[in-house]
């Protein structure tokens, strides 16, 4: 068979305009690939829903390829660990309810978990702005990352979701584009971003659970995001906050959607 490259582009830009064209409608949209995303992309596909993730970096992953400063392993504690479990990522035991895995092992076994269940994931897309419909979010607007960079002048585009998830760590991007452009309280204390504290695990761990939340009308925030829109600590290179977060963040917004 002889190789014609306009067959191959042809494929390429007719399955992507299809895969795009299928998720400007879903019921979940997730902004920001790392774990907790990953997680609560997870679980919601799992359940049956339509999920979208949008990421605005060519890889997926967020801060777990890097472990702890870059050497390459991550922890987590043991009621985290039957997560890593359900994804058949490998754990050996450290002392006792410390677990250790392999960052890489452990971010690419839940992405391809995540994206067998049925999730999509959109990289190199970055979310700029929301859709707000009477009174709650109602989806996202979507720049491609290169001409988001480049500070070209060129408009967004649209898409609706039912429900959406900030999982964009320390930036909490999408908490702050509906505080700035919004400018209607937060379900937070101050009605604002509070902004997240120095490194402590024990507290940080525990708070990433009491945060995962929604935060605005039919907007929701897990993993880091939740304590720095929340005003909890930051926890370090321990995971299993987020994998917790994600799951409990699907949990909620699946009772929602029922
Ligand atoms: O930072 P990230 O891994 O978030 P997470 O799931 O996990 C946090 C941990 O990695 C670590 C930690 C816990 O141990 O403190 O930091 O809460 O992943 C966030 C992802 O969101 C993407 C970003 O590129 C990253 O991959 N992101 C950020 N802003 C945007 C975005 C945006 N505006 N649009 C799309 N993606």
């Amino acid at each position: 068979m002889r190789l014609d490259d306009v067959t191959v582009s042809r494929a390429i830009v007719e399955r992507y305009t299809e895969d795009l064209l299928n998720y400007l409608k879903s019921d979940v949209a997730v902004v920001g690939a790392g774990p907790s995303g990953l997680t609560a992309a997870y679980y919601l596909a799992q359940a049956g829903k339509k999920v979208a993730v949008f990421e605005s970096r060519l890889s997926i992953g967020g801060g777990m390829w890097g472990g702890g400063m870059m050497f390459n392993h991550i922890v987590v504690q043991e009621d985290a660990k039957a997560i890593l479990d359900e994804f058949d990522v490998r754990t050996r035991p450290y002392t006792e309810g410390y677990y250790t895995a392999d960052s890489v092992e452990a971010i690419t076994t839940i992405a391809s978990k995540a994206v067998k269940a049925g999730v999509k994931i959109f990289n190199l897309i970055t979310v700029e702005d929301v859709l707000v419909r009477d009174g709650r979010v109602a989806g996202l607007v979507l720049l491609w990352t290169a001409a988001h960079m480049a500070r070209l002048h060129v408009d967004p585009i649209g898409v609706e979701a039912k429900e959406v998830i900030d999982s964009t760590g320390h930036e909490c991007a999408v908490v702050h584009i509906v505080q700035d452009k919004l400018r209607a309280p937060l379900l937070t204390p101050s009605g604002r971003i509070e902004g997240e504290r120095s490194l402590w695990a024990e507290q940080a761990e525990a708070a990433t659970l009491v945060n995962t939340r929604e935060v605005y009308p039919g907007l929701w925030v897990c993993g880091m995001a939740a304590n720095a829109v929340f005003g909890g600590h930051r926890m370090g290179p321990i995971f299993g906050g987020m994998l917790l977060s994600g799951r409990k963040v699907a949990d909620a917004i699946l009772a929602r959607l029922q």
